[in-house]
């Protein structure tokens, strides 16, 4: 790990990453093991495991880690992710990804918001957050990220856990390296804490994560 963690204090990211190296390192398989990113806060994960990283576009880690994979077939390929990334301008990538089953396993860390730029209102942002761009709240219902990978892909390993749940959390992923093994696509979305963007302090960034895991039901897809 780096002892110069980039991330805010209280941030999801290093629980996700950390439950990932560890499955890795019991399995001797973090030296062939490449994590790519995008760009979001997941970006500040580039030198946070002793794995190898790879740079990609905002919303384009999907299939850059799909063609990582076709040309090291015997590597594990992570897609690491933010929600916007994920389902706003990197939605058609990764339903296409989804929809061709290919091989890697996509980690989509959901934080509810555009956390990097400043808290912007995202996909995933729940009705009536209030969030830099909803001042008064979200007018909008948020998508089912999961749900429309399911509807493309009957094979994949479909899944969602949260940060203050860590046995399911390395469980489910877990289960989605074994699905890239066996050459299927796999996904696992990630509720995470952004104190920095809800502005919540202390228990109260417990208690909004609570409010995002009765929108966004955890499980199995
Ligand atoms: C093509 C492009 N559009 C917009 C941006 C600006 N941008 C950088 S990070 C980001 C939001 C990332 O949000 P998310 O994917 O949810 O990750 P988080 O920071 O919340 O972890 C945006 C819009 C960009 N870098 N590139
Ligand atoms: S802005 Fe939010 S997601 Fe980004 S590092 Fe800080 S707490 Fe983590
Ligand atoms: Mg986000």
């Amino acid at each position: 790990m780096s002892k110069d963690a980039k991330f805010c204090m209280g941030c999801g990211h290093p629980i996700v990453l950390q439950t990932l190296y560890k499955i890795l390192k019991n399995n001797n398989e973090e030296q062939k093991s490449v994590l790519g990113l995008d760009i979001g806060c997941s970006l500040l994960a580039w030198d946070f495991l002793q794995v190898n990283t790879f740079q990609t576009h905002h919303g384009r880690v999907t299939p850059t880690m799909v063609g990582f994979k076709r040309a090291k077939p015997d590597s594990l390929s992570f897609a690491y992710t933010g929600d916007g990334g994920a389902y706003s301008i990197g939605l058609q990538s990764l339903l296409w990804a989804a929809k061709r089953n290919d091989p890697v396993t996509v980690i989509v860390v959901n934080n509810s918001v555009y956390a990097m730029t400043g808290g912007q209102t995202a996909p995933t942002t729940m009705k009536d957050q209030i969030t830099l761009t909803a001042p008064v709240g979200n007018s909008e219902e948020p998508i089912d990220g999961l749900a429309l990978v399911r509807a493309v892909n009957k094979k994949a390993f479909v899944a969602r856990s949260s940060v203050n749940n860590p046995k399911q959390l390395q469980e489910y992923l877990q289960k989605a390296i074994e699905s890239q093994k066996q050459g299927n696509f796999s996904i696992v979305e990630v509720l995470s804490y952004c104190p920095t963007s809800w502005k919540t302090f202390g228990v109260e960034t417990n208690n909004f994560l609570e409010e995002l895991k009765k929108v966004f039901v955890i499980g199995e897809y």
